[in-house]
C-alpha cells in the first residue's frame, strides 16, 4: 500500500521502532523494471502461494524508468537470437553467457507487446517510410499485429515514454494487488536461514515513512534492486550535485544484499562508463541513431573515420574491427582523442538536424526538433533544463559530450552482476546450470539457494535494457514458484531475534541519539559520522585511486592497494555511521551498500590482470588485452561465516557460432 507523501521535512527517528513481522511464499524486493515484471507474471504460476514485493520507493516512478524513457533498447523483431547473442557478445568483448542471452532473446518481445497492449505509445513506420509517433502511430496497429516500429538501430525502437514506468507499475499492482505491495520500505539485509546451510530465510528493512522495522520470511525471493550510482565521485559537483544518468536512488543494494549471504558475483569490473551530453547527462542513442547525428573532436573532424582512429581499434581485434564499434571502445576512441589534445568532443547537432531538414516541409521541420527536445523531456529532463539555461537549440548550437562517471549495472551496456543459473536445456553447459539442494537447476537462481536475480543484477549478460529487465523478471518469477512449490514444507528460521534485527536497522538511529547532545554542530562530533561525510569520503578515495575521473579512469597496481585499505576502513567506520531521521537512515545503509558493491568492484579490477575494457576503465600494470589468460569469466565470493572473499576464473563457454 502506498504511504501518503511525507509532510514538510523529515520525520525525526525514534530508538524503539514499531515492528512489523511478516512471512510469505515468495518475496519480490525491488520495484523496478524486473520486478515489475515478476509481480506481473507470478500470480498466473502460483496457486496458494503467497506473495510480497517490496519497494523503497514508490511502484510510479521508482528505479532507472522513474522519468520515462525514449526508447526501448531491445527488441528483436526481425532479428533472431543467435545475432542478438552475437551483438551482446561483441559489445562486452568476447566474455559473456550466452544461454542467459539467448534465453532472453526469446522471451523479451513478449515483454514489449504487453507494453503496447498496457498503453505504451510505440513509433510507427507509415507505409511510406515516415516516422510515426503517438496516436498517428498508434493508428497503424500494434507490433504484434505485424506495424513496423520505427528502427533507430538494429535492436531499438522509440516509444513516447514519459509514462513508461506508471504503466508497466499499474499492470504490476493489478496483477499482484495493492494488498501484496509494500512501498517506501528500504530492504537492508539479507538472511540465511538459521537450520539450512546457503538457504535464503528472509530479508530485513524499515520504512521511510513511519518508524516501522520489518522482518520478512520467505522460503524464496528475488532480489531487484538495480545498479549501483554515486560510487564514484560525479561529474556534477556543486550546484549540478545530484545530476547523474542512471538513477541515484540506486545504490548497490542488488549487489551487497545477495554478496553478504554468500552469493557468488561475476564480472564485477566490468563497469558501465557511458558517453553522454556534458553536465546535464542526456543518452547519445537517439542522436547517433535515430538524428544520426556525427561526434566531432574539437576541430570539427569526424575523428571516428580518421586512420589514427581506425589503427587503435585495430589492437582490440576482432570486436574493434567489429561493424559496430563496442561501446567502450567507442568511449576509448573519444578519451584518445581528448589526450591527444583534440578534444573537447562535440555532438554535431547543427549539421545532423538541417540534413535531416532537407527532405522536410516547415511542419514536419518543427516537429523533428519537438522529438529533439522530447528525447529528454521523456528519460532525462535534465538535460532539456541545462539546454534551456545555455540557451542551446540543437538545431542552432551544439553540444558536448563528455563520458560519465562510472556506474556498475548488468542490464545496460555493462555486464557486472551475480553468477546464475542459465535454463535447464541440454545444450546449456553443466557449468551454467546451478543446483539447488534439491538438485533441481532454476533458471535466474544464484548461488544461494532459493535466491534469485534479474535485470541489472544478473551478470555476464548485458543489453537487456528495460524490456529485457521485465521478461528476466518474468522467467525468475515462474521459476520461484516453482522453487517454493518444490520446498512446501520447508518452513524458512531466521538466525537473529527481533530485538538484535531492530538493534541491527536501526543502529544509526540509536547512535545518533546517544551522542547528538556532545556538540553544538550535530554534524561534527567525535563520537559519530554523518552519512554525508561518508559519501564525501567514498567519492574521492574511488575517485583518486579506483579509476575514477580524475585520472582518466585509469588505476595501477598501487592505487588498487591504497583504496581498498581505504574501503576496509570506510566499513569499519560504518559502524558509527549516525542518522537522525529517516531520510538519513536511509542514506546510511546507502552508502554501507555503496561501499560494498564498489569494494567488490575494485576487487575484480584487482584479480583480473588486464585491461579488457579501454574506454570504461584502464589497469597501467596491464594496458593490453591478455586473451591467453584472461579469455574467463572473473567470479568472486564472500563467505559469511568466515568473512573472507575468494576471487577465481570460470571458464567462458560459446555456444553461438560466429555468423
Ligand atoms: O537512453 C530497492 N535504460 C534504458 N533502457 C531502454 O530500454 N531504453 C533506453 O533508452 C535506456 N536508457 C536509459 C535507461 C536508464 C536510465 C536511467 C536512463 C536512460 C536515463 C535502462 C533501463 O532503465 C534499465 O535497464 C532497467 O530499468 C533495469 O531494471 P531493474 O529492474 O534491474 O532496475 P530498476 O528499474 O532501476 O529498479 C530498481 C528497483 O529497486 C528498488 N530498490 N527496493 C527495496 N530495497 C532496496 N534496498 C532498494 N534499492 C533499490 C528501486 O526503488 C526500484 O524500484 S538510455 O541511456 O539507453
Ligand atoms: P545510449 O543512449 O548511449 O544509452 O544508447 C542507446 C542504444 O543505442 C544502446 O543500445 C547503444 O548500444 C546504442 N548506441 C548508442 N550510440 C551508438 C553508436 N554510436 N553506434 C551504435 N549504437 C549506439
Amino acid at each position: 500500500m502506498a504511504l501518503p507523501n511525507k509532510p514538510k521535512g523529515e520525520l525525526k527517528a525514534v530508538r524503539d521502532p514499531e515492528v512489523e513481522e511478516r512471512e510469505v511464499d515468495i518475496l519480490i524486493v525491488g520495484g523496478g523494471m524486473a520486478s515489475c515484471g515478476a509481480a506481473f507474471e507470478v500470480k498466473k504460476w502460483a496457486d496458494n502461494e503467497s506473495v510480497l514485493l517490496v519497494d523503497k520507493a514508490a511502484l510510479e516512478r521508482s528505479g532507472a524508468v522513474a522519468q520515462g524513457l525514449s526508447a526501448i533498447n531491445t527488441y528483436l523483431g526481425d532479428n533472431t537470437p543467435d545475432d542478438y547473442v552475437r551483438m551482446v557478445r561483441n559489445d562486452l568483448m568476447g566474455i559473456v553467457r550466452e544461454d542467459l542471452i539467448f534465453d532472453l532473446g526469446c522471451h523479451v518481445d513478449d515483454s514489449v507487446h504487453l507494453f503496447e497492449e498496457w498503453g505504451l505509445p510505440v513509433w510507427k513506420k507509415s507505409p511510406e517510410g515516415k516516422n510515426l509517433d503517438g496516436k498517428k502511430g498508434l493508428k497503424q496497429g500494434s507490433l504484434k499485429s505485424g506495424a513496423q516500429p520505427v528502427r533507430t538501430g538494429k535492436w531499438q525502437i522509440m516509444i513516447n515514454g514519459e509514462s513508461y514506468k506508471r504503466i508497466v507499475a499499474e499492470a504490476a499492482k493489478k496483477a499482484l494487488g495493492e494488498d501484496n505491495i509494500l512501498e517506501r520500505v528500504f530492504i537492508v539485509e539479507l538472511l540465511l536461514d538459521k537450520n539450512r546451510d546457503n538457504q535464503i530465510s528472509g530479508a530485513v528493512g524499515f520504512s521511510v515513512r513511519e518508524n516501522k522495522v520489518y522482518i520478512i520470511k520467505a522460503k524464496t525471493m528475488m532480489v531487484a534492486c538495480g545498479g549501483a550510482v554515486n560510487i564514484y565521485q560525479p561529474r556534477s559537483v556543486g550546484e549540478g550535485k545530484g545530476r547523474a544518468w542512471y538513477p541515484v536512488w540506486n545504490s548497490g543494494s542488488t549487489y551487497t544484499l545477495c554478496m553478504k549471504v554468500g552469493a557468488e558475483l561475476s564480472m564485477m569490473e566490468n563497469r558501465f562508463t557511458p558517453a553522454r551530453f556534458k553536465d546535464g547527462y542526456g543518452p547519445v542513442g537517439a542522436w547517433f541513431l535515430l538524428f544520426k547525428a556525427k561526434a566531432v573532436n574539437g576541430l570539427g573532424e569526424a575523428y571516428v573515420n580518421s586512420e589514427a582512429a581506425q589503427k587503435e581499434l585495430e589492437n582490440y581485434a576482432p570486436y574493434g574491427k567489429a561493424a559496430i564499434t563496442p561501446t567502450c571502445l567507442r568511449n576509448h576512441l573519444m578519451l584518445f582523442e581528448m589526450k591527444e589534445g583534440r578534444g573537447p568532443i562535440i555532438m554535431d547537432t547543427v549539421t545532423a538536424l538541417a540534413e535531416l531538414g532537407k527532405s522536410l516541409d516547415k511542419k514536419e521541420l518543427k516537429h523533428l526538433e519537438s522529438e529533439a527536445w522530447e528525447d529528454f523531456l521523456d528519460m532525462t529532463c535534465g538535460q532539456a533544463n541545462l539546454w534551456c539555461a545555455t540557451n542551446t537549440e540543437p538545431e542552432k548550437k551544439n553540444s558536448e559530450l563528455m563520458p560519465t562517471e562510472p556506474y556498475l549495472l548488468g542490464s545496460h551496456s555493462g555486464c557486472c552482476g551475480f553468477w546464475v543459473s542459465g535454463p535447464d536445456y541440454d545444450w546449456v553447459p553443466d557449468s551454467f546450470k546451478i543446483k539447488a539442494d534439491n538438485g533441481k537447476v532454476y533458471n535466474r537462481m544464484t548461488t544461494v539457494s532459493g535466491l534469485f536475480t534479474s535485470g541489472d543484477g544478473v551478470g555476464c549478460s548485458g543489453h537487456k535494457f528495460s524490456s529485457g529487465s521485465h521478461a528476466e523478471g518474468r522467467m525468475a518469477a515462474k521459476q520461484m514458484v516453482r522453487y517454493a512449490k518444490d520446498h512446501s514444507d520447508f518452513t524458512p528460521e531466521l538466525p537473529l531475534g527481533k530485538d538484535e534485527i531492530v538493534d541491527m536497522v536501526y543502529k544509526p538511529v540509536r547512535t545518533y541519539l546517544d551522542n547528538y547532545e556532545y556538540t553544538t554542530a550535530e554534524d561534527v562530533n567525535p563520537n559519530y559520522i554523518k552519512p554525508e561525510g561518508m559519501m564525501y569520503r567514498l567519492m574521492k578515495a574511488t575517485h583518486e585511486y579506483g579509476a575514477g575521473t580524475a585520472t582518466f579512469y585509469e588505476t595501477t597496481n598501487k592505487n588498487l592497494e591504497i583504496v581498498m585499505d581505504m574501503l576496509e576502513v570506510m566499513r569499519e567506520d560504518c559502524e558509527k555511521l549516525a542518522a537522525g531521521d529517516l531520510h538519513e537512515l536511509m542514506r546510511a545503509w546507502e552508502i554501507y551498500h555503496r561501499i560494498w558493491t564498489v569494494e567488490s568492484h575494485l576487487r575484480h579490477i584487482q584479480f583480473r590482470k588486464e585491461t579488457r575494457y579501454p574506454g570504461f576503465y584502464y589497469q597501467a600494470d596491464y594496458p593490453n588485452q591478455d586473451d591467453e589468460n584472461w579469455f574467463c569469466f572473473t567470479n568472486s565470493k564472500y563467505d559469511p561465516k568466515e568473512q573472507k572473499w575468494d576471487t577465481f576464473k570460470r571458464d567462458y563457454v560459446q555456444i553461438i557460432p560466429s555468423a
